[in-house]
């Protein structure tokens, strides 16, 4: 039977919060993980805040999945990086000698899904099937810990190779740092007709040195980085907008895209300073969709980009409502509740204007956000066909049985405080290896982990 546009959906694959989840402080330009470094931690109220999200957007009738967190502590690096004995050992003696270590193999970061891979749906794909690239995230030690198993898992779900295909992570060097979907909007009438794929990069690794770069905080993401993503998936110059970000927000702590606009469908929601050449990356949009692209600006004057940081309003999620009316929803982190020049512009500005954002929806997801993740950071968007759907390895979609199975299993082994002394406690990772596991049979994804593949 032939598909049809309308039997495309977008489904948010939302990262699980893992049992280790800590405030380390260990994202440079990150101004959430930098205020609450040392805090204590709650990674049973972190992980069920993200499955709480997961489980009012499923019964809205939106699209979820869900995918596993990491093995950590990442013993297997800390060995790599010379600590040697019992694991007992390995703990101790990092938790003496190396405490800022410690924390980074214990980070939970992988929670933030929308920096686990760049994806493209098969109706962009001159093979048609679905693509995705495991992002490298070199830019921080805790985060370049995440491709191999991230690509794993992505490869156990996404498993028919008859619609899925998957590319290697790009070469783990600044020149080609690669921060994923974050990074990566792809702009469409529907899901299910042709997009065109925006690009944000922060630098240029091969350009001239005269070209404006951030002075406080560094870019993460490379336009040569960008530019490899699109060649490995296929995508032409017809389909693609690479736009620098504007440094001025990068060193007001924008460290990606995704806290400064968001796009879905022929919208972008955007802030002023979100573009380097603001009015030419809208042109280049505009020559290039066979939609008409709908922005909405946020300008400084209604909102500065320390209140867009603060409150994370760009890092909302931006969903098609799933009645087929065009009509959209905005899921935004209850941070933007607190802050009134915010709150006036959604209401003002977002549901009073001229744009389809017909509902806005709050969610509290405050373990995430003290570490820079809000609703966007916590999802990786796959636009699937009935086909590809229902050809997904793994128990992986939500539906109330899977949500039932997942907050038992988070009540069963999650702590509910985690200081960065406890990181140190052998206990802490037998229980984590237990409980993913167990996890890996509830999700049926067979082995990813490395302690399950010896
Ligand atoms: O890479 N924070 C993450 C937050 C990622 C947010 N993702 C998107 N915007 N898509 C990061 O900066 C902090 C961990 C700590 O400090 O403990 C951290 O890694």
């Amino acid at each position: 039977m032939k598909e049809t546009v309308s039997d495309v959906r977008e489904v948010n694959f939302d990262g699980l919060v893992g049992p280790t989840h800590n405030y380390a402080g260990l994202a440079h330009g990150n101004v959430a993980s930098m205020r609450h470094g040392g805090l204590e931690s709650d990674p049973k109220e972190a992980a069920l805040q993200g499955l709480a999200k997961m489980k009012a957007l499923k019964d809205a009738g939106f699209a979820q999945g869900v995918l596993p967190p990491q093995q950590r502590p990442d013993l297997g690096a800390l060995r790599d990086l010379g600590f040697s004995g019992s694991n007992a050992q390995v703990l101790e003696r990092a938790a003496h000698e190396a405490p800022q270590l410690l924390r980074a193999v214990c980070s939970a970061s992988s929670m933030w899904t929308a920096n686990a891979a760049t994806v493209t749906p098969s109706r962009d794909a001159v093979d048609g099937r679905v693509h995705f690239t495991p992002a490298n995230l070199q830019s921080s030690f805790h985060r370049f810990l995440e491709p191999q198993t991230t690509g794993r898992v992505l490869a156990a779900i996404f498993r028919d190779e008859a619609r899925f295909a998957h590319h290697p992570v790009l070469p783990a060097t600044p020149a080609f740092s690669d921060e994923g979907a974050a990074n990566h909007t792809r702009l469409a009438a529907t899901h299910g007709e042709a997009g065109v794929h925006l690009f944000v990069y922060g630098r240029q690794a091969f350009g001239g040195a005269d070209r404006k770069e951030p002075k406080r905080f560094p870019a993460r993401q490379t336009l040569e980085a960008s530019q490899a993503i699109a060649r490995q998936h296929g995508l032409n110059d017809a389909q693609t907008v690479f736009a620098q970000q504007h440094p001025e927000a990068i060193d007001a702590g924008v460290f990606h895209n995704d806290v400064i606009a968001v796009g879905n469908g022929p919208v972008l929601l955007y802030h002023e300073m979100a573009f380097f050449e603001e009015e030419r990356t809208l042109e280049a949009l505009r020559s290039k969709m066979a939609a008409p692209l709908i922005p909405v600006r946020v300008p400084l004057e209604a909102m500065s980009l320390e209140d867009a940081v603060s409150s994370y309003l760009f890092n909302s999620q931006l969903l098609s409502d799933p009645d087929g009316s065009g009509a959209m929803t905005l899921v935004v982190p209850g941070e933007c509740q607190e802050n009134d020049a915010v709150w006036r512009t959604i209401q003002d500005l977002l549901l009073g204007g001229n744009n389809p954002i017909g509902e806005v929806v709050v969610k509290d997801v405050k373990q995430s956000m003290r570490n820079g993740g809000g609703p966007a950071c916590l999802r990786l968007r796959v636009v699937l066909s009935q086909a590809e759907r229902s050809n997904l390895s793994g128990r992986v979609l939500l539906d109330d049985t899977l949500y039932g199975d997942l907050t038992a299993w988070v009540e069963k082994h999650y702590r509910d405080r985690l200081t960065p002394e406890d990181l140190a406690d052998p206990q802490l990772a037998e229980e984590t290896l237990t409980a993913l596991d167990e996890l890996t049979q509830i999700l049926a994804i067979g082995n990813v982990y490395p302690f399950q593949l010896g």
